[in-house]
């Protein structure tokens, strides 16, 4: 009985582990968040980005905006391929699909003149959990299953 229960617990510390490690959220740009003459296309290069994963824009409200584009809305600047504006300062985009994802200032010419452009490759969920069951979870889900088995162990 004990052992069946340390079995399941087991299994959900690897689960819970995966998904804790693959989900992140990106602050873009960090502390300087989504604002003018930041190198948006460096900030990202170095990061691999998964679905279920975040991004989150950080700006005074009504300063800026973030304008889902497609492609050619990236490279012109155009916010005519707009897949949804937002403009809460906080705005919290999760990331839902795999492939190339644009992001754009509608406001003036801060995209054309200030830099205020993103593109990120999100890649598939399933490649995120083969990256995130590694042998260092693995081990946590040990330790932490014989430990969870040794606890039932003193109850049951
Ligand atoms: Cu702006």
């Amino acid at each position: 009985m004990a052992a069946a229960r340390s079995t399941i617990i087991f299994i959900s510390t690897i689960f819970l582990l995966a998904t804790s490690i693959s989900a992140k959220e990106y602050v873009v740009g960090d502390g300087s968040g989504w604002t003018l003459d930041f190198d948006y296309q460096a900030w990202a290069k170095d990061k691999v980005f998964y679905v279920g994963d975040k991004l989150v824009f950080n700006y005074a409200s009504g300063t800026h905006n973030v304008v889902k584009v497609n492609g050619t809305g990236f490279q012109q600047c155009s916010t005519s391929s707009n897949n949804g504006t937002l403009t809460s300062g906080r705005d919290v985009i999760p990331l839902q699909t795999p492939g190339k994802k644009w992001y754009i200032c509608g406001v003036a010419k801060h995209c054309e003149s200030r830099n205020m452009k993103l593109v990120i490759t999100v890649l598939s969920q399933s490649m995120s959990s083969a990256v995130a069951i590694s042998p260092v979870s693995i081990t946590y889900g040990i330790v932490a299953a014989l430990f969870s088995g040794l606890m039932l162990t003193f109850l049951v």
